[in-house]
């Protein structure tokens, strides 16, 4: 991959995939606590293609399309913006650069997974407290940020639906870090398909770094590229507090760097999503600071 990274930076401002409002100000939240400096720290070229259009939670019916049996809250919604969402990050690849989107919900990940797998075979690294590995049919609240995975893959009610399935990604090249609430379906779903899964005590246990080291193993074995998803929820709420859904026991920021610098070191890095920062839960937009410093870590910002 080329060092001067081209990076586009492309918002995505849902929160009707969320079960709390205002991770819809996500986008502008990252923006404003310095996105494109820390990035411009990095050595990368920014250029902002704004928000693709999202509705509004509150002027649609959470129901107008849905699974059966089971359930997926805005599920048009979902796919109105995962389509236009997966052919901005397309176009961005096509065009050389680095596709970053700042979401918004976690459900977001379905369109740029999509798009960043449109044209290539690409690995994902995953890092989240949660699996995000429910099906309609599986999940305990409906709401699809709790799916994209799962979607991502194909499976279950999500099995042949087009626009939610990623045409060049297997489970095999899938690597979650950083577990620590997954719900029974979802372990049964992780065993099944064949994704790799570390949880929060398997960094206790071997350090974040090897663990990282194992996941991008895992995400470039045959592949073009790695699609990295970073939840902030991923982090201690102590270190990322604005976030809609947060359990203890995450992350430090400390390890969080070290985890996106060894990204970095691997030079595979082909997509990046920053998600679910909720500025009307955090405190000073701290979480939204550490989610632009994590993407300038992702991208190589270097110390000396
Ligand atoms: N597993 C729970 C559910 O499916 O409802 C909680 C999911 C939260 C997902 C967060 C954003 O990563
Ligand atoms: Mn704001
Ligand atoms: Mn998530
Ligand atoms: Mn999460």
């Amino acid at each position: 991959m080329d060092h001067r990274k081209n990076v586009r930076v492309i918002g995505a401002p849902t929160d009707y995939g969320a079960n709390r409002r205002g991770v819809d100000m996500g986008p502008s939240a990252i923006r404003y606590a310095g996105l494109a400096a820390q990035l411009e720290r990095a050595g990368a070229a920014i250029g902002d293609a704004g928000d693709v259009p999202a509705p509004r939670a509150e002027v649609r019916d959470p129901d107008t399309e849905t699974f059966a049996p089971g359930r997926a809250k805005f599920l048009r919604e979902t796919r109105e913006v995962a389509t236009r969402l997966a052919d901005r990050v397309g176009d961005a690849l096509a065009a050389g650069e680095l596709p970053m989107v700042l979401g918004g919900d976690h459900s977001v990940a379905i369109g740029s997974v999509a798009g960043s797998a449109r044209d290539a075979d690409i690995g994902v690294v995953w890092f989240d407290a949660h699996a995000d590995c429910n099906t309609p049919e599986t999940s305990p609240s409906g709401n699809v940020h709790g799916m994209p995975l799962a979607a991502a893959l194909g499976v279950g009610a999500f099995a042949g639906v087009e626009w939610a399935n990623a045409a060049g990604l297997v489970a095999d090249t899938v690597a979650i870090v950083g577990l620590r609430d997954v719900d029974p379906p979802e372990r049964r779903a992780i065993d099944e398909s064949g994704v790799t899964a570390f949880t929060m005590a398997d960094i206790d246990d071997r350090g974040i770094t090897s663990v990282v080291d194992d996941a991008l193993d895992v995400a470039t074995a045959g592949t073009d590229g790695v699609h990295v998803s970073l939840d902030l929820d991923w982090l201690d709420p102590r270190e990322a507090p604005g976030v809609g859904t947060p359990v203890r026991g995450g992350v430090t920021y400390r390890e969080a760097h070290a985890a996106l610098e060894r990204v970095a070191r691997r030079d595979c890095l082909r997509s990046l999503d920053l998600v679910e920062v909720n500025p009307i839960l955090d405190e000073r937009n701290e979480t939204a600071s550490l989610a632009a410093e994590l993407a300038s870590s992702a991208l190589g910002r270097r110390i000396l």
